[in-house]
């Protein structure tokens, strides 16, 4: 059995019951192949068992009080997985379907990822299985602080520095990062994604979905070709989804559809992203009240249809996990798309991704397709730590340098083992390459 193998196997045999830490380990295990097992020193350092083992995986009890005196108890983790190439790095997220298996493929997609944006930041991820949708300014803000009053001795500005992901957004990190502040009595830069007037980095909040953008247009340029005339379809409507419609929109794009977890919206001549915006992040309501804003839109419940049913050039789920499955690439293939790429971690299944690589659709995974949110996360450390603010302007172009020196890296590492445009094996590898050798050279820790 090659040492691959062995090690599928184990976490088949260790880690059952839980599906998407499976997936995401499986998929990145597949694609080492041609690294590992033609050379014996991996084996020999116990790397593998290594990787896939998190360094520390904290679980915790969140007691808080509701409205109406109530008391709740919640679960909630932080993955600290790999520190080989710096500190802990990572978003957390609110959602009820949180569990152990959501936030280790989040932490160990996140340290791969981690590794293609060129900066200093090992891998981590916490959540918790709250439910902020329906709550209160008041229960959010207890939750966050009961949540908080336990997360802060396990992180620190060079030990473990959490950011956003679904269901934690500016007024989340606010919550959590007062609360640490009060307990230490230290003002650091702790987290990431913090508000604009205590230590938060410009285009931190649009970093994701820009980047996402970035990264496919850098991919249209080497064709002569832009987003310019191209007919977009997104999924979700969160900070992801709106700032890759945004940026897509800007390069003379249409995006005709965008959805949420009930259903999505087709607006045949272009989404008014003003309008989803309104709704979405200051009224924080369904997408159903779009629709009802704009009578042209056409909206259609989850259970009735599926965005991907609808034709375009370019697909950008941007969600979350195993929301792209077999059916939908087909349906993507037949409809003409040319272009995926995961603003999500993980939204699109492993057959289905095969099936788009299969079929000449450009993949890009999200490792290195969502990886602008982390990269302006580590400039906003970088600012943090040096007490200095950029200009928007500034941000951005470091952004648009990462997102293209990420194209190049995965494009490059494809091209290297002889699958020029796989990307999902160039940004496994590629990713893989720069954590492995900073782990050799630290030892058997
Ligand atoms: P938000 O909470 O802002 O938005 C999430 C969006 O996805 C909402 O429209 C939500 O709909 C929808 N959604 C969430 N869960 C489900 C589900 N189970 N089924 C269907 N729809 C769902 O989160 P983000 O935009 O921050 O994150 C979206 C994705 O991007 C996640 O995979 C996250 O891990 C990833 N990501 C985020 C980064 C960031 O900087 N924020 C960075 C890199 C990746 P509804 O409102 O109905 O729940
Ligand atoms: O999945 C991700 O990369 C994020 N949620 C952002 C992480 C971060 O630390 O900015």
């Amino acid at each position: 059995m090659s040492y691959i193998d062995k090690i599928i196997a184990q976490i088949e045999k260790k880690d059952a019951g839980q599906p998407e830490f499976i997936q995401a380990s499986k998929e990145v295990l597949e694609s080492l192949r041609i690294i590992v097992d033609k050379d014996s020193i991996y084996e020999k350092a116990g790397l593998l068992e290594r990787l896939i083992e998190p360094e520390r995986l904290i679980v915790f009890r969140v007691p808080w009080v509701d409205d109406a005196g109530n008391v709740h108890v919640n679960r909630a983790y932080r993955v600290q997985y790999n520190s080989a190439i710096g500190p802990y790095k990572g978003g957390i997220r609110f959602h009820p379907s949180v569990n152990q298996s959501i936030i280790k493929f989040l932490g160990f997609e996140q340290t791969l990822k981690n590794a293609l944006t060129g900066l200093p930041m090992g891998g981590g991820k916490g959540g918790c299985d709250f439910d902020p949708k329906g709550k209160t300014e008041n229960e959010v803000m207890r939750f966050c602080q009961s949540f908080m009053t336990e997360l802060y001795r396990h992180i620190g500005p060079d030990t473990d520095v959490p950011a956003g992901d679904i269901g934690v957004g500016a007024r989340e990190v606010g919550f959590m990062y007062g609360q640490y502040k009060r307990i230490v009595n230290n003002f650091t830069g702790v987290f990431t994604g913090k508000g604009l007037t205590w230590g938060g980095s410009l285009g931190r909040t649009e970093a994701t979905g820009y980047g996402l953008v970035y990264i496919v247009n850098e991919y249209l340029k080497g064709k002569d070709d832009g987003f310019k005339g191209k007919k977009v379809v997104i999924s979700g409507s969160g900070n992801v989804a709106i700032f890759a419609a945004q940026k897509a929109i800007s390069l003379g794009a249409t995006v005709i559809s965008m959805s949420d977890s009930n259903g999505f919206i087709f607006h045949k001549d272009g989404i008014n992203l003003d309008s989803i915006k309104e709704v979405k992040l200051v009224k924080r309501e369904r997408l159903t009240k779009y629709a009802e804003l704009h009578k042209d839109a056409v909206y259609t419940e989850a259970s009735k249809g599926r965005v991907w049913d609808i034709a375009c050039d370019i697909a950008l789920p941007c969600a979350t996990q195993n929301e792209l499955f077999i059916d939908d690439a087909k349906s993507l293939v037949k409809n003409g798309c040319k272009i995926v790429g995961e603003g999500a971690n993980m939204p699109t299944t492993m057959d289905a991704t095969d099936h788009l690589l299969q079929n000449n659709v450009a993949f890009f995974p999200g490792k290195a397709a969502n990886a602008g949110g982390v990269s302006t996360s580590g400039l906003e450390m970088s600012q943090n730590s040096t007490r200095i603010s950029w200009s928007f302007d500034e941000v951005d172009s470091k952004l648009k340098t990462i997102m293209a020196g990420i194209f190049n890296s995965i494009d490059s590492a494809a091209k290297e083992y002889g699958k020029p445009g796989n990307f999902v094996l160039g940004a496994n590898l590629a990713g893989f390459k720069k954590v492995a050798k900073a782990m050799m050279d630290q030892g058997v820790i």
